[in-house]
């Protein structure tokens, strides 16, 4: 809005005021007194109840069908469309008393104004009423958890056999993601917080063998279509949480641990594109976790393909460990990584003391 805008607003809201100046002296000069409420008021304050009830349910109505495209992408893992399910009948039945509740609202203020001669009816107390309206949220609600409960149980332990499934590592740092690929080994090397230093960006522990032939990548992940994958995540600094909406996966990722999400996804980059008509539709996978200055950067670009485009692409890649010869993750057992925080620690203290003899 510019300036003009504003300025319209603001000339608007005084006119308005003068208006009511007008109306108020007016009355003033026929004798009537402007502070009592007349039955014409209320009758009219009833009214405008119901009409900015009625106008509000509109609104909210036209709203949920404008902008349903921003609330999830169309789905594409084998268990979409089962939380799809469990959101459209959380949302039905949640919506059903909000317009329920809203419509009576204004319905009474507007049908029982205030008139003389009406007298309000009191209710001080009443068991069967109170009954009623504690059982039935309690049942919707308990039916709905229970349900949510099922639907969760089974995507985040789908039944398919641990062998038939794919893993791969995705590390979140601030602000990049990182994937990791198990080698020719299938097998991804142990890792540890402790061990992230220097260009050992993976906190591989390179003592275990099956590490070096760990593939690592930067900002991009290709995952074979139909084929299970559980991906497995990881933070190196403050918790994260890998959004992938396309799959509706979501899981945080914790410094220090290790936490992880199954799913098989269905469609293709390539099949998206064409079911969207979107020749620039890609997935991506997202952080969902303010984690600081440049959080809404951290995305990576995820590339569903046919597992022979997948398998060709992954065979390009490189290895992370280039050997003892490399810069890259020095030799440590557990101990001595520890023995060098200590010594930074020292170093510290030196420099703090450094400081005091220059004041
Ligand atoms: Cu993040």
């Amino acid at each position: 809005m510019g300036v003009l805008h504003y300025i319209v607003i603001i000339l608007g809201l005084l006119a308005g005021w003068k208006v009511i100046r007008v109306y108020e002296l007016s009355e003033e000069l026929r004798g009537s007194d402007t502070e009592e409420v007349t039955t014409t008021d209320n009758r009219w304050n009833g009214i405008l109840m119901l009409v900015m009830m009625l106008a509000f349910l509109a609104m909210a109505v036209y709203e949920v069908f404008t902008y349903q495209q921003f609330l999830l992408p169309p789905a594409s893992s084998a268990h979409g469309p089962e939380i799809d399910q469990l959101l459209f009948v959380s949302f039905v039945i949640i919506g059903i008393p909000f317009v329920a509740c809203h419509l009576v609202l204004g319905w009474f203020a507007f049908a029982y104004f205030m008139k003389d001669g009406r007298e309000a009816y009191y209710i001080s107390h009443n068991n069967r009423l109170e009954f009623i309206w504690t059982a039935i949220p309690t049942v919707v609600l308990f039916a709905l958890i229970f349900y949510g409960l099922a639907v969760w149980d089974s995507v985040i332990a789908p039944t398919q056999k641990e062998e038939d499934t794919m893993v791969v590592e995705v590390l979140g740092k601030q602000f990049q993601w990182v994937a990791r690929y198990p080698g020719d080994d299938g097998e991804l090397g142990g890792v540890n917080y402790r061990l992230f230093e220097g260009t050992n960006s993976m906190g591989l522990d390179v003592e275990d063998t099956s590490a070096h032939d760990d593939i690592v990548i930067l900002g991009e992940m290709h995952l074979p279509v139909n084929k299970t994958v559980r991906i497995q995540f990881r933070s190196q600094d403050v918790i994260h949480s890998a959004y992938l909406p396309h799959f509706r996966v979501q899981m945080n990722c914790v410094p220090g641990m290790s936490t992880s999400f199954k799913f098989t996804p269905v469609k293709t980059t390539e099949d998206m594109r064409e079911e969207l008509s979107n020749e620039t539709f890609d997935y991506y996978l997202l952080c969902n976790k303010i984690c600081g200055a440049a959080h809404y950067t951290m995305k990576m670009l995820v590339v569903v393909e046919p597992e022979e485009d997948y398998n060709k692409w992954l065979g390009e890649q490189k290895v992370f460990y280039a050997g003892e010869e490399s810069n890259i993750a020095p030799v440590e057992t557990l101990a001595e990584a520890e023995d060098i925080s200590g010594e930074e620690e020292s170093t510290d203290e030196e420099s703090v003391e450094a400081e005091k003899t220059k004041i």
